[in-house]
């Protein structure tokens, strides 16, 4: 069966509409895509026109006034070249002994300024190697308010980098007292209850007998302290020196000869 030929001119008109709808069709799904996707719609637009008019504004108004130059001014112009005496440059001219002797002169004066290669030095053996102690306050059960490991022993003298990590629910710090001062530096740290500034002062008592603190840590925080032991060997004493801690949370540094 043949359409072209035997096709009646209905059947024709009825293809070609069914062509038409297609086409319009198709231009209405483009139509649509585009104004969904806010093509045409630059919001920039206004204001960067504005902004190009007003730059040519500005360009127009800076040259307002401005003098063409006359034959007058351009004689001047051109005198200021010609009072110009040639420059005498001191340089050596490249190719002659005095050049070649600017060259040295040049290196000599270079190599003075460089710094000489290191020389390996002889590996001292390093006295302020810093110790790394780790201290815990107990996460579990929470709120037991205790150090772990509550006893370390480190070298007089020492540079110490700890690190206080606070696995609990409370509030702790770390604070380092001088030997025997546990008791006394725990009751400043009671008093601190009804210091209005205590939280500033993160719970340490303002007290010579202090050697080294961490601030007041968060649970689950951490905090990173480098100090210097005395050079006095002994047992220090550490707390936490948030009000009423003290008594449970302490444990001793041995510091040893
Ligand atoms: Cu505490």
């Amino acid at each position: 069966m043949s359409n072209t030929v035997d096709s009646s001119p209905l059947q024709r008109l009825g293809i070609f509409l069914l062509g038409l709808i297609a086409f319009a069709a198709f231009g209405l799904v483009a139509w649509i895509g585009f104004k969904v996707s806010g093509a045409d719609n630059d919001s920039n637009y206004a204001k960067q026109s504005q902004d190009r008019i007003a730059k040519v504004m500005a360009s127009d108004k800076a040259q307002e006034g401005a003098v063409i130059p006359n034959n007058s001014d351009l004689e001047k112009f051109a005198n200021t070249f010609l009072d110009q005496k040639a420059k005498v440059t001191k340089k050596p001219v490249p190719g002659t002994e005095a050049f070649n002797e600017w060259m040295k002169e040049q290196a000599a004066k270079q190599a003075a300024n460089t710094p000489k290669a290191e020389e390996p030095k002889e590996e001292k053996p390093k006295e302020e190697a810093a110790v790394k102690l780790t201290l815990k306050a107990v996460g579990n059960p929470p709120g037991t308010m205790k150090f772990e490991n509550a006893d370390i022993s480190v070298k007089a003298g020492s540079k110490v980098i700890l690190t206080f990590e606070n696995p609990d629910v409370l509030q702790h710090n770390f604070v380092l007292t001088k030997i025997g001062k546990k008791d006394a530096v725990g009751a400043l740290a009671d008093a601190m209850l009804t210091d209005p500034e205590a939280l500033k002062k993160q719970y340490v008592p303002e007290s010579d007998d202090v050697i080294a603190s961490t601030k007041l840590v968060n649970p689950t925080q951490s905090e990173v302290i480098e100090f210097t032991l005395p050079d006095e060997p002994g047992d220090y004493p550490y707390i936490c020196t948030f009000p009423g801690h003290w008594r449970l949370m302490n444990g001793i540094l041995k510091v040893t000869k």
